[in-house]
C-alpha cells in the first residue's frame, strides 16, 4: 500500500472535503474510523482498507499529522473547512519558529503571519521541523522567530496541536524576527 497517497487522500477527507467523503468532523475534528474506511472503500484504489492500514500510515509517517483514539480518527492540523475545529487554548513555549519562503518576508513583516487558507497559522517548536516546513515552497527557506511568551502577555491565543507544532489565529508583525 502507498502510505504517502493514502495520507494525502485522509488530509483530503479529514483536513478540507470531509463532505466529499460524506463525513461530517465533530467540533474537534474527529469521526468514526469505520466512516471514514467505508467512505474510502468507495474507491477502487482503497477498496480493502483496513484499520491496520490507517495504523501503519500513522506510524511509518515523518510527519504527525493524524490519530487515532478509541474508535476515532483526527487531524492535528491543518484544517481549510468553514466550521472552525476547536482546539485546546494554552500558554506557548516562549519562542517558536515559522518556516516559510522567502518571497513571503516583506508581506509577513508589513501584515504579520495570517492563516491563508487554512483556520489557523501553524508554528514548530523546533527550528528542524520548520525548515522542512518551509522547503515545502523554498529550497532555501526562512525560518522566522516568533517572541511567542511576549505575543502571549499581550492577548495572543495559542492553541496546542501536538508536542512540536502550535498554532495560532494570527502573529502580528511586532512578535516576529528574523
Ligand atoms: C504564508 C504542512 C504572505 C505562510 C506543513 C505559509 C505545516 C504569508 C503560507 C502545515 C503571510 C500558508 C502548515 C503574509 C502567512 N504574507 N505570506 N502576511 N502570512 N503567509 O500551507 O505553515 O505536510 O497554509 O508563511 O508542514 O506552510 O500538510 O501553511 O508559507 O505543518 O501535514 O502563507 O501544513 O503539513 O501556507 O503549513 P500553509 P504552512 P502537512
Amino acid at each position: 500500500m502507498n502510505y504517502d497517497k493514502l495520507s494525502k487522500e485522509v488530509a483530503y477527507a479529514l483536513r478540507h472535503s470531509p463532505e466529499d467523503y460524506e463525513l461530517e468532523l465533530d467540533a474537534n475534528g474527529w469521526v468514526l474510523v469505520d466512516k471514514l474506511l467505508e467512505s474510502l472503500r468507495r474507491s477502487d484504489k482503497w477498496s480493502r482498507i483496513e484499520i491496520n492500514d490507517l495504523k501503519k500510515m500513522i506510524e511509518k509517517s515523518e510527519k504527525k499529522r493524524y490519530e487515532i483514539v478509541d474508535d476515532k480518527i483526527r487531524a492535528f492540523y491543518g484544517h481549510s473547512i468553514p466550521m472552525k475545529i476547536q482546539k485546546k487554548e494554552m500558554k506557548p513555549p516562549s519562542t517558536l519558529y515559522h518556516g516559510t519562503s522567502r518571497r513571503f518576508l516583506e508581506s509577513i513583516m508589513k501584515n504579520g503571519l495570517v492563516p491563508k487558507t487554512r483556520q489557523y497559522v501553524h508554528l514548530s517548536e523546533d527550528i528542524h521541523t520548520a525548515i522542512l516546513v518551509g522547503k515545502r515552497r523554498d529550497t532555501d527557506p526562512i525560518v522566522l522567530k516568533i517572541n511567542s511568551e511576549d505575543a502571549y502577555k499581550n492577548g495572543v491565543k495559542f492553541y496546542f496541536a501536538h508536542e512540536m507544532i502550535w498554532l495560532a489565529d494570527a502573529i502580528p508583525y511586532d512578535f516576529i524576527s528574523h
